[in-house]
């Protein structure tokens, strides 16, 4: 036992002794004397001890030879999706269509606009009728000379407003100032089984000063029939043809078919 173990062993002895007071056991360490004795023999092999704690962790080992390469791998996951591209060109029209169904009858609306225009169209159609009626005519009988283009029109009318008419498409009652022009005219009565028109010849202005409607004075040329124009009743200021192609002053209030003629220069 060292010096160390006796101090520790006395030290113990007397706080055991304070504890326990005088019953203590036998006394576990009496200071004694030791000397050593010979060395004994050999003890037997003891039996194999517990493992030993594990070592410390080596240095790293050398890098590995590369491996085998691997097989193919299966399709990946797909991307995200990119931006978006510029805009191509416009392709070809497609074919039309199949004709879709019907719609739904439409709902009443408010048509006081609508019949004005309506009522405005029925005019604006009577009008290009009698038009019509007056190309039709002129197609179907027209006469002409050099210079004028003759036209019988069926509609019966006042002196006045026969020459209103013939004015409202470019021309005037007709005029005949030669022989030629009058047999033209005359030819009209005759072929349509008439016995008298009216043509651009009157005295309104002065009685007995007959002029043509355009107010040119009467030329040397003139075709009365034998005793006119006698200003009958004092009432006859116009003139009719009839079918032998002479005149006769009548009154400009009668009503009858006439002839209106146009210069071919603005035909
Ligand atoms: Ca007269
Ligand atoms: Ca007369």
């Amino acid at each position: 036992m060292g010096g160390e173990k006796l101090v520790a062993c006395m030290l113990s002895l007397t706080l055991m002794r304070s504890v326990y007071g005088q019953h203590m056991p036998e006394e576990p360490c009496s200071v004694q004397i030791l000397v050593p004795g010979l060395k004994g023999e050999a003890g037997e092999k003891g039996e194999k001890g517990a493992p030993g704690r594990p070592g410390r962790l080596g240095p790293s080992g050398e890098p590995g030879l590369p491996g085998v390469k691997g097989q193919k791998g299966s399709p990946g996951h797909y991307g995200k999706m990119g931006p978006s591209g510029l805009k191509g060109l416009k392709g070809d029209m497609g074919d039309p269509g199949p004709k879709g169904p019907n719609g739904e009858p439409g709902v009443p609306c408010e048509c006081a606009p609508l019949r004005k225009m309506i009522g405005e169209m029925d005019i604006q159609v009577a009008q290009l009728t009698s038009e019509l009626k007056f190309i039709k005519n002129a197609v179907a009988g027209i006469k002409e000379t050099d210079s004028k283009v003759y036209l019988l029109v069926k509609e019966e009318k006042r002196s006045r407003d026969a020459e209103v008419f013939c004015q409202g498409r470019g021309g005037h009652l007709a005029m005949p100032k030669d022989e030629a022009s009058n047999r033209v005219i005359a030819g009209y009565v005759t072929e349509a089984g008439l016995s008298r028109v009216y043509i651009g010849i009157n005295d309104l202005e002065r009685e007995g000063h007959f002029v043509y409607v355009e107010r040119s004075p009467m030329t040397t040329f003139s075709k009365w029939r034998e005793g006119e124009p006698n200003n009958a009743y004092d009432d006859e200021d116009c003139v009719e043809m009839v079918s032998s192609g002479e005149w006769i002053d009548v009154a400009c209030h009668l009503t009858m078919y006439f002839v209106c003629e146009f210069d071919k220069d603005t035909v």
